[in-house]
């Protein structure tokens, strides 16, 4: 039913690994697939994950960075893999403490984990209970014992049978008349010459309580006990006078429960900052996987790990993944006599024109030929604010400085026609008139919108553009993650292609308007794991920056 269980480290060190019986395909794409997009990324939120056909449930082990995970066909419902994980997980910690317990990587190639055969024992014990769990039917009515109570029996009558047999509410918990015993009186040993004499705990013979409520709250009790004494013996391993030196300087296993508190308040912190709520959820419940199990360095408080923790999980999101160098694109598009076509994409008002007016701005600045092409045939006035703009690009650098050509150049076709097709003319015009890139203006359009989508998704099915921005208002908070979800499920959804082209960048506009609510930043990148490669900082051709990762974290982080 598996076709496969990993066990590697979060290294990268596979330690021990089952391939299901007839299953060819490796694991190592799937596994990379998990690292790439969660490990790396710090989506340690969820624990399962799908890859083409496959489900992934996965679990980590802080205390010894390890990840677990097993990979099964989508289609199969295997309501047993979460407790499997977890027994497997267990089983492996506690067979290898020891080997686990050393420092460094080096230790996973050194030891040899021979866990053939408890894995199978495991898996067999968990398929054969959940086989074996039938499910249970409800019962009718005539089966139940409602169905067999008269009539009679039902009706109430004052002082008669019924109100005889009813035990008043105060003794609802009382045992029956003759199970009732008295209770004997206790016989404190004030010497205390046997110490088994004051275990009272039992509840068997000596020390027990015939009063059941008590009983139940001694087992309770002890099973806490247990439970400890059990945390303490896997964590401290030299006990003595060592444990309790370890115990003084504050050696600590994060415990989720530990961390709650802080989460919530880091929660409502993120979202006060303008992150979306989902997100901020996910990067609270990311960071708890994270830590949990982790042992807290001397001194250091929950609060500040977790802190700490998120802070850096905050960096890694916005630092980019991929290598954007549009400069060195365009130049390699060159090379190739091509021009390198950007699309952008994005709501109604959000600063698409106006930023993508900028961006030709800079690139003009870098030394290269601009032309935009005016596919927002939509919306009143599109063309020619487009147009004022590039007349202004060109008086600010004349076509005597660009070889008598004008540095910018505007394509348009006026309104009402099929963007698509114009921004086609265009490319084709650009890569004759040997322009080096070519900015694609679009309507803007809302998300729900499915014929807009569509259209969208085909101009840029049909043009296979080299970047797909999309331009978003860094003022949305939850908005954020609908418009951008939508997006690219729309451009997913409606793509005839194969590989459908999805977003492979932001434009975050109106940053300057913001002030330390700087979330919307956090709820982009972590959305579609794609980088922010221009932020929009006002209205005029020079405001336009690159994303500073630490300052918008530091911003975030600032009470
Ligand atoms: N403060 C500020 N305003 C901006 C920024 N980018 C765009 N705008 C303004 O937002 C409004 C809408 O811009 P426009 O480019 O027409 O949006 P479009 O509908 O997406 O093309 C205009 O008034 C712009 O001046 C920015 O980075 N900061
Ligand atoms: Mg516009």
């Amino acid at each position: 039913m598996l076709d496969f269980f990993a066990i590697f480290s979060k290294g990268g060190i596979v330690l021990w690994y089952f391939q299901g019986a007839g299953v060819s395909e490796s694991f190592a794409g799937p596994v990379n697939a998990l690292i790439r997009s969660v490990i790396l990324q710090e989506r340690t939120g969820h624990s399962s994950f799908t890859h083409n056909a496959l489900s992934l449930k996965y679990k980590l082990d802080n205390e010894f960075e390890l990840v677990f995970v097993v990979g099964f066909q989508k289609i199969l419902t295997l309501t047993y893999v979460d407790k499997f994980l977890d027994d497997v997980h267990l089983h492996f910690r506690d067979r290898y403490k020891n080997e686990l317990e050393h420092k460094g990587d080096l230790k996973f190639l050194v030891n040899r984990f021979e866990f053939e055969d408890d894995f199978l024992r495991l898996l067999h014990e968990a398929e054969g209970e959940s086989v074996t769990k039938p499910q249970k039917e409800m019962r009718t009515y005539y089966k139940s014992q409602k169905s067999q109570k008269t009539v009679k029996s039902m009706i109430e009558t004052k002082g008669g049978d019924k109100g005889k047999e009813q035990t008043s509410k105060k003794n609802k918990n009382s045992p029956k008349p003759q199970q009732r015993k008295k209770k004997e009186n206790r016989e404190w040993d004030m010497q205390g010459t046997n110490p088994k004499v004051l275990d009272y705990s039992r509840t068997d013979g000596i020390g027990s309580h015939n009063n059941q409520g008590q009983d139940q709250e001694v087992s309770a009790e002890s099973v806490r006990i247990k439970h400890w004494s059990f945390h303490r013996a896997t964590k401290g391993g030299f006990g003595g006078m060592f444990g309790m030196l370890r115990g003084l300087v504050g050696s600590k296993t994060l415990s989720q429960r530990d961390m709650e508190p802080v989460l919530e308040k880091m929660k409502d912190h993120l979202i006060a900052k303008n992150v979306a709520a989902d997100i901020a959820s996910q990067l609270c419940d990311s960071v708890a996987k994270k830590l949990e199990g982790k042992v807290m360095g001397t001194f250091t408080t929950v609060a500040s790990a977790v802190k700490q923790a998120l802070q850096d999980s905050l960096v890694h999101i916005l630092q980019p993944k991929r290598r954007v160098d549009i400069l060195r694109d365009v130049l390699e598009a060159k090379a190739q006599r091509k021009p390198f076509v950007i699309t952008f994409c994005g709501v109604n008002g959000v600063g698409k024109s106006t930023n993508l007016a900028k961006i030709s701005y800079w690139l003009i600045e870098n030394g290269f030929s601009v032309l935009i092409a005016a596919c927002d045939t939509f919306r009143a006035g599109a063309v020619e604010q487009l147009r004022t703009h590039q007349r202004r690009l060109n008086s600010l650098h004349p076509p005597e400085q660009h070889g008598g050509r004008p540095a910018v150049q505007l394509f348009e076709k006026g309104y009402g026609k099929d963007a698509a097709g114009i921004a086609m003319e265009a490319i084709t015009y650009a890569r004759n008139q040997t322009f080096d890139v070519v900015l694609v203006d679009t309507a803007g359009r809302m998300q729900d919108n499915t014929p807009l989508m569509t259209a969208l998704a085909k101009l840029i099915d049909v043009n296979t553009p080299d970047l797909v921005l999309f331009v978003g208002e860094a003022l949305v908070g939850n908005e954020a993650v609908d418009q951008l979800v939508k997006f690219n499920q729309a451009l997913a959804d409606h793509s005839k292609s194969d590989r459908p082209r999805l977003i492979d960048g932001i434009v975050l506009t109106k940053f300057d308007t913001i002030d330390d609510k700087v979330g919307a930043a956090i709820s982009m990148t972590y959305i579609t794991g794609q980088p922010i490669v221009f932020v929009g900082t006002g209205q005029t051709y020079n405001d336009l920056r690159s994303l500073n990762a630490r300052a918008v974290v530091n911003a975030l982080m600032k009470a």
